[in-house]
This record gives C-alpha cells, structure tokens and sequence, in this order.
C-alpha cells in the first residue's frame, strides 16, 4: 500500500514511540488544586523558555490566545489585529462570543504590519468610539505563509503599544519555528509581548497542549477564565510530559522541516501556472496560488490525494503545504512527483 504523505498541517504529527514512553512515567497530582508535578515542571520551563513571571498549560491554541484576550480587555474594547490573522478568522468567532470584543483588522504585507498602521489606526478618546485596548500579533504569522515577524518591527509596535497605554499579545503557536529559524531566542521575541501563547501540538509533535504567558497578575486572570471557560484539567502531566519531550528534543531538528518546504518551494516554481516565490518560504509552510493552473485549489488536492499526497486547499486558488516530524526529504521528491503528475511541467 502507498504511504500516505500528509502536508495538511503540522498539526497532523503522531508522538513519536520516545515521547509515548515519558508520558505513562510522568508524576501526576490534581492540577486544578496545582498539584501536578509534571505539569508545574512544563510551565516553569516555559515561563522560563519565555522570560515571563509565569506560564499556564490550557488545552490549545485557541484556548491560549483567547483566554489571553479576555483577560486583557472588557466588552466592548477593540483589539488590533492583522486582517488574515488566526485568532480573527480561525477560532469560531470566538473574540466577540467569548470576550465581547471587536476586532479592527488590517492588512498587513504576508501578515506582518507595520507601528505606522497600528498608529493610525487606535481610536481618539471620544466616546463615540470603542476603547482601543489591545494589539494581537501572531509569529510565525499561518496565513503570511510561515513568515516571521522582524524583531525589530516588534519592538516599534510594543513601544507605540506602551506609549499609548495598549496591551500586546503575540500569538507564537509557532514562535520555535521563528526561533529557530533566525537564531532569535523565544525570549527575545517574547520582551516585546505582554502575553504570549505557545502551542507544543504543532511542528514539536506533542498530541495536545499549548501554554500563555505574562505576569503573575495576568496568568492569576488567565487562570480564573481557564476555570471558568472549562479548560481546568486534573492529572494532565501525562501530557504535560509530551510537551516537555517535545521542547527538550524536536525543537532544533524544526531546521529539518523548513529545509524541506523550501525543496518544496523551490520545486514547485517550476510548475506552469503555479506562482510562488521560494523566497517568502522562511519556516514550515508553503503557501501557493494555482490561479494559473486552469484548476482551482480543491480540484488540485483531489488529484493529489488520489497521488497520496495530501494537502490542504485554501479558498478558491490557493493552496497550503506544511511540514513537520512526519515527514522527511524523501516525502518531499514523492510530493513533487505527484505535482508533476497532477499538473505536467513548464
Ligand atoms: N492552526 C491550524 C488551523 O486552525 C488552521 C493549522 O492547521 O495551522 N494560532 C495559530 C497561528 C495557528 O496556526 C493555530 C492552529 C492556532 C493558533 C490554534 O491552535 P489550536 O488548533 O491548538 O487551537
């Protein structure tokens, strides 16, 4: 039987044997009582990895990064945000169900803005306007196609952020990747945030779990809505300990996963009809437009699956690759192979 090569999402990756061995191990305690060893262990080495007074273990991403804006902002408030960001378009609605917020989006260039929109863009204080209260940046930016936010440009956005007494939060669900890829510790990146979250379910290959970030204030908050929002888990160092495999042994080898999407990116430049630029590939993901194709982006992943290859379409013309743990270079020749197959050379 064909293996199947699953470029979906990084999101996809099994535990490895390793990781699935550190897990029945693990001490375990209540954690809702903060009692579990493992897991008191994980958000201590991330409040660390992150240089922030504390850190909290919640089920997922969104979880994080919308427990993150609630507690940092009262109905009503506006929160900046860049316009193909993650928590806008991806978790639900969830901003004005859950927090009673409403978004401001702009358009930034492969998700990245700029201080100069930002500023712009904060209301005046009159009381025809809502109360600007908070900016969401997100790094590796999913959307921009894995870009990486300049630490600089971060920096110039926390300082106009502090000037005008805004908050910050950086959705880093893959900030490793970024790390990783420029040399930058988290913690760098992550002195210009208030809060952050990160996620250990995606290129490091943990089944679940994503932690927040920031003052012991702001996670006592966190904290209180995590209860509040269900997400209080009891003896979760069994998977805590999957997070802590996963940071201390798949956080280097993310050098492996962006050498495989620029192959990919590189590979598929030479596709008629398919427009990319190898150089905007900088981490994991691989986004393209096959507007040109004379297909439109389900019919190509149709096709491809029925090659063993899946990919994941997005909107009409556009398609996105991710890689991760579970696949290596040699997935990535079958991968374009089967794009040859599907859509015939230049
Ligand atoms: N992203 C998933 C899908 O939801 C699109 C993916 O396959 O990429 N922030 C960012 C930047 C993300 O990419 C994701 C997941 C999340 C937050 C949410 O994480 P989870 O899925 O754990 O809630």
């Amino acid at each position: 039987m064909k293996e199947i090569v699953d470029l979906r999402s990084d999101t996809v990756t099994r535990p490895t044997s390793a990781m699935r061995k550190a897990m029945p191990e693990a001490e375990v305690g209540d954690d809702v009582f903060g009692e579990d060893p493992t897991v008191n262990a994980l958000q201590g080495k991330v409040a660390n990895l992150l240089e922030k007074e504390a850190a909290l273990f919640v089920p997922s991403g969104t979880m994080a990064n919308q427990l993150s804006i609630k507690s940092h902002t009262q109905p009503g408030d506006e929160v900046i945000i860049e316009a193909s960001s993650h928590p806008y378009n991806f978790e639900g609605g969830a901003g004005a169900a859950l927090s009673g917020i409403q978004f401001q989006c702009l358009k930034g260039v492969r998700g990245i803005l700029d201080a100069s929109q930002i500023e712009e863009a904060i209301r005046p204080a009159d009381h025809h306007f809502p109360v600007t209260k908070l900016v969401c940046l997100e790094n590796t930016h999913n959307r921009g196609g894995g870009s990486i936010y300049p630490l600089e440009k971060m920096a110039e956005i926390y300082q106009l952020s502090k000037s005008k007494g805004l908050l910050l939060h950086l959705d880093g669900a893959r900030l490793w990747n970024a790390s990783v890829a420029t040399g930058i510790k988290p913690r760098e990146y992550a002195q210009w945030a208030d809060s952050v979250s990160v996620c250990l379910s995606k290129g490091l290959g943990a089944p679940i779990g994503s932690l927040v970030a920031g003052s012991k204030s702001f996670i006592d908050r966190v904290h209180r809505f995590r209860k509040m929002f269900g997400g209080g888990m009891r003896q979760a160092g069994i998977i805590a300990a999957a997070g802590i495999y996963a940071l201390d042994h798949h956080l280097e080898r993310l050098k492996e996963d962006h050498q495989n999407a620029k192959r990919l990116a590189v590979g598929l430049k030479e596709f008629k009809g398919i427009s990319i630029d190898p150089k905007h590939v900088e981490t994991n993901i691989v986004i393209f437009d096959v507007a040109d194709t004379g297909m439109i982006a389900s019919q190509v992943a149709e096709a491809m699956k029925k090659e063993g290859v899946l990919i994941h379409a997005f909107g009409k013309t556009q398609i996105r690759l991710v890689t991760h743990l579970d696949v290596n270079a040699e997935d990535m020749e079958k991968t374009l192979d089967a794009f040859t197959k599907v859509l015939g050379r230049k």
